[in-house]
């Protein structure tokens, strides 16, 4: 298949799912296209069947908003034609599903078609999605995907729940990880010798938006070093930094607290922590703590949204309320005093994200669902272009 795949390139879940689904159906023999602003942060070089397309947003002086969502539907409209492409799977619901229903319509007044399947990652439902602004164009955009599928259980009941479109069917199909690169025993344990006498390594990884509540993870750090001499790495880059920096002075530990900044690759260092921590206000999924849990790492997070389907709490982690920083904390003294209480969850983490989270199984549904896609009828009746199940392109370059 010749599968094209819009994400936000920058750092976060989206865009590092999206990247590895392509690359994996890379692997697999698809031809996959990306089309985005920017390449896509996991993105290597080169990879075979691997192509990238940049969307350019041309500067005028009368936008003071350059509209790129256009410019992306017309690098769409132009890949689909130019590389005879299958089907468009985008990835978080705003704009590129509006994009892509954009570049479907050119096409198909054009004679042409193009199937789409919309991925529904978390905010672009639970906090973009629903301010007033945005709300009927994400419902609108997304009822005219051709399939929707979202990361969680909890995300297809929030998205039934919020739209209200009975005419949905949302598949469930969650993130995943490659187990052989999300291994502990696969990585060299340099972040641990660098801190090397700090006692147990704490770790986050995220986008560090106001939603991943930064500020509690320090706090929960500060409680936990007064009783384990321990160190906290802190992955990633955002708005909230300065002031988990701020946290971190103001309590006293900032010696013990090590922002790194945005690093790609986060297996080895995931695999050289102790704890991960996760105590968002809201999180579809939690693909960091996925990460985590298939190198080993016992999660604590609050129980909120996806991430009970994700971590099990008392056998790969430890879920408490969103703001209980207390609970949060007594449960990581507990597990890094206790050896083999923490083996065991280190153990089963690692299991458990390989039985039910493994890349080739949650490929393989991607892929079936592309190929029921390109067999069924279209999501809407095409009025002027040739009947789509069979590979709907017709235009010529
Ligand atoms: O965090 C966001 O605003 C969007 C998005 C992203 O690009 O990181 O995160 C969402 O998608 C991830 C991948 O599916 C999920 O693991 C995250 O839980 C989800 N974020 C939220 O729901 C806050």
């Amino acid at each position: 298949m010749k599968i094209g795949i819009t994400c936000y390139p920058t750092y976060g879940g989206s865009g590092a799912v999206a990247t590895e689904l392509g690359i994996a159906l890379a692997a697999r023999g698809h031809e996959v296209h990306f089309i985005t602003y920017r390449q896509p942060f996991r993105l290597p070089a080169f990879l075979p069947r691997v192509f990238f397309h940049e969307v350019d947003v041309p500067r005028y002086p009368l936008f003071e908003f350059p509209p790129y969502d256009l410019a992306l539907a017309v690098r769409m409209h132009e890949v689909v034609i130019g590389h005879g492409l299958d089907l468009l799977h985008l990835h978080y619901a705003i704009p590129h599903a509006t994009s892509a229903w954009i570049a479907r319509e050119m096409l198909r007044a054009e004679g042409a078609d193009i199937r789409l399947i919309t991925t529904l990652h978390g905010t672009d439902i639970t906090i973009v999605g629903q301010d007033p602004s945005f709300q009927a164009i994400t419902k609108f955009s997304i009822e005219r995907s051709d399939r929707i599928t979202a990361v969680s259980q909890y995300l297809r009941d929030e998205t039934l729940r919020t739209f209200g479109c009975t005419g949905c069917a949302v598949k469930v199909i969650p993130n995943f990880i490659d187990p052989a690169v999300y291994a502990r025993s696969s990585h060299p344990a340099t972040l641990r010798d660098a801190l090397s006498g700090s006692g147990p390594i704490l770790m986050h990884v995220s986008n560090f938006r106001p939603v991943k509540r930064i500020t509690d993870i320090v706090a929960i750090f500060a409680r936990v070093r007064a009783v384990v001499p321990a160190s906290l790495v802190m992955v990633g880059d955002g708005p909230e930094r300065a002031a988990g920096e701020d946290a971190a002075r103001r309590l006293g530990v900032e010696r013990d607290v090590h922002f790194l900044g945005k690093i790609d690759v986060v297996a080895p260092l995931l695999a050289n922590a102790d704890l991960f921590l996760l105590p968002s206000a809201s999180e579809s999924f939690g693909l960091g703590a996925l990460e985590a849990l298939a190198c080993g790492v016992p999660v604590i997070a609050s129980d909120v949204g996806g991430l009970p389907e994700v971590v099990r709490s008392g056998e790969t982690g430890v879920l408490r309320p969103v703001g209980d920083v207390d609970g949060m904390a007594a449960a990581a003294i507990e597990l890094l005093s206790d050896g083999n209480a923490w083996r065991r969850m280190s153990d089963a983490a690692a299991i458990d994200a390989r039985e039910r989270f493994s890349e080739n199984a949650v490929v393989a549904q991607y892929e079936a669902l592309y190929t029921e896609t390109l067999a069924s009828a279209p999501a809407i009746a095409i009025p002027n272009a040739v009947a789509a199940g069979s590979v709907p392109f017709t235009t010529s370059t």
